[in-house]
């Protein structure tokens, strides 16, 4: 099997290949001008780095070596050091705490983002280390929904709640909660509808469960992850200030960054909210979602050797 840096370095490939390619174009023995700085500047918004993160990163370059002669290798260094820094404090793995029985995690996301399948993956990662988990299909909207996550609970080895579909959502999580606390399960991990009727019925939703969770445990949801899709780019922008109005987001997910070429977009994400990025999805298998690691993902993005 490819090694986690492979995997990732080959996923990020068509996000790279863009990047690298005008950098290079800009930087081949040159001196660092300023028209040199706008075409970079140009070149990071249009990797999805944002422009406030590519004007940063602009900067951070002209401060370092304005007026010297550049190559490109070196620049991409430069690049990658910058980018890593902006990702080092959003590099949060999430580990569930032991003293909370269960520690809930609440995952929401639009639509086909990879929310059942992030869960099925932390699932089956942490029964691996030992943990009873349990997990709840809260998306009653759709009846192959809770078949999908039926099957990642089976291969996880995870108990599973789930209600006739069209049940309340609300009701199950309160359900599911009760009989973990009751069972001495570690974790409880909720699945939500990625899309109802309409927006506001969704955010209502997704409110409601994140009432009925804390009226039994004041903590919970210990966790409320917001999964986004990499191939979605600037859109993820808006999700984020979408969903923190409904729920107290924790954490991201952001998944599918094997093949798109937008995973310049978690440098955009991490510099404009800060909220820590405790895992990426790098292909569909139970095995595909990874810690998000900092330097890595920063020289992977500008198509780097590991440091
Ligand atoms: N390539 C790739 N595919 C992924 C990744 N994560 C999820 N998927 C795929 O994306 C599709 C949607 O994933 P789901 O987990 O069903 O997404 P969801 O957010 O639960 O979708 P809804 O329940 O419809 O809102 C599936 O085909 C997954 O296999 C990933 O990291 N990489
Ligand atoms: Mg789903």
């Amino acid at each position: 099997m490819a090694s986690w840096w492979q995997r990732l370095k080959g996923g990020l490939q068509r996000s790279s290949q863009a990047l690298t390619q005008n950098v290079s174009a800009i930087f081949t023995k040159r001196k660092l001008d300023d028209e040199a700085l706008e075409e970079l500047e140009d070149a990071l918004i249009q990797a999805d780095l944002g422009v406030d993160m590519a004007q940063k990163v602009a900067a951070r370059l002209k401060k370092d070596r304005f007026g010297k002669d550049v190559g490109d290798v070196e620049v991409k260094e430069a690049l990658a050091g910058y980018i890593a820094e902006t990702l080092a404090p959003v590099a949060e793995p999430l580990v569930p705490e032991a003293g909370a029985k269960p520690y809930v995690v609440l995952v929401a996301g639009v639509n086909g983002t990879g929310k059942t399948t992030t869960i099925g993956k932390l699932a089956a990662a942490w029964a691996g280390e030992g943990r009873r988990v349990g997990i709840a299909a809260c998306d009653t909207f759709r009846a192959a929904a809770v078949e999908q996550l039926e099957i990642w609970a089976d291969r996880a080895g995870a108990r599973f709640f789930k209600a006739a579909t069209g049940a309340d959502a609300a009701g199950l999580a309160y359900d599911a909660l009760a009989s973990a606390k009751r069972e001495g399960l570690d974790v409880l991990l909720i699945d939500t509808a990625g899309r109802l009727h309409n927006k506001s019925a969704l955010m209502d939703e997704l409110r409601k469960i994140d009432r009925v969770l804390a009226k039994q445990d004041q903590a919970a949801p210990h966790a409320s992850l917001l999964v986004l899709d990499a191939t979605t780019g600037q859109n993820a922008h808006r999700q984020v200030e979408l969903f923190r109005e409904a729920i107290d987001v924790t954490g991201l997910v952001v998944t599918k960054l094997d093949g798109s070429a937008r995973g310049g977009v978690v440098v955009a994400l991490a510099d404009a909210f800060g909220l820590p990025v405790h895992a990426v999805g790098v292909g569909e298998g139970i095995e595909d979602l990874r810690p998000f690691e900092a330097e890595g993902f920063a020289r992977a993005l500008l198509d780097l050797e590991p440091a």
